[in-house]
């Protein structure tokens, strides 16, 4: 299998991290998007939407969407919840993350590291969801160690990967305990060194 992912990217990286913590094989193919790589026609036969991360089978058929990629890697894993409760409660969170949480969270810090705007040009919609997105999180976790059931599941992975840089974007994880603490046992796991 190989993985096209940008290291720079949080949706990159929860496939890397799912891949080595299941133990896959695999071969990374750094794609620069700065430099627009993931735009070359070879690119877009991979993945028509021109991004990262793409996961290509060694049949050659291709994978996109970060969180679909997890879903494929995870099958039959420890990481899917086994009872279809919770199973579904963990997909609830990965729909979430794509759509009430990454488009606030990541875009804040890619505008902030990558871009250059200070935190306090960012646009003032970006800040109030991304604030709601952790609130929400923070709420969730309370005293939990996992977000669905009592192990680690995908649902862990794909929302500790921008919530862990989420002050790279001028969000202040002292302000939510829970998740702060979550993420720092998420990371442990997973073997990640603190986000910097
Ligand atoms: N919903 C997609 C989002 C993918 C995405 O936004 N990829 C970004 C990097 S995080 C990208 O490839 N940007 C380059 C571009 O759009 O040209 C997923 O979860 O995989």
């Amino acid at each position: 299998m190989r993985i096209f992912g940008d290291s720079i990217s949080g949706n990159c990286l929860k496939v890397k991290w799912t891949a080595d913590h299941l133990s896959l094989p695999y071969d990374w193919i750094e794609i620069d998007i700065r430099k627009g790589e993931s735009r070359s026609p070879a690119f877009l036969a991979m993945n028509r939407a021109g991004q990262v991360p793409v996961v290509q089978l060694d049949d050659g058929r291709a994978i996109a969407q970060s969180n679909a990629i997890l879903l494929h890697l995870g099958r039959g894993s420890r990481l899917i919840p086994a009872d279809p409760f919770e199973q579904t409660k963990m997909l609830e969170w990965l729909i979430w993350e794509q759509y009430s949480h990454e488009p606030y969270i990541a875009v804040a810090r890619f505008q902030v590291v990558y871009q250059g705007k200070s935190v306090t040009d960012l646009e003032p919609r970006l800040i109030e969801r991304g604030k709601a997105a952790l609130g929400c999180l923070e709420d969730a976790l309370g005293d939990r160690r996992f977000l669905v059931g009592d192990g680690l599941t995908l649902a862990d992975i794909s929302l500790v990967a921008y919530t862990r840089t989420a002050h790279h974007g001028g969000f202040d994880l002292a302000d939510y305990p829970a998740v702060h603490r979550w993420v720092g046992q998420v990371e442990q796991l997973l073997g990640l060194d603190p986000a910097a």
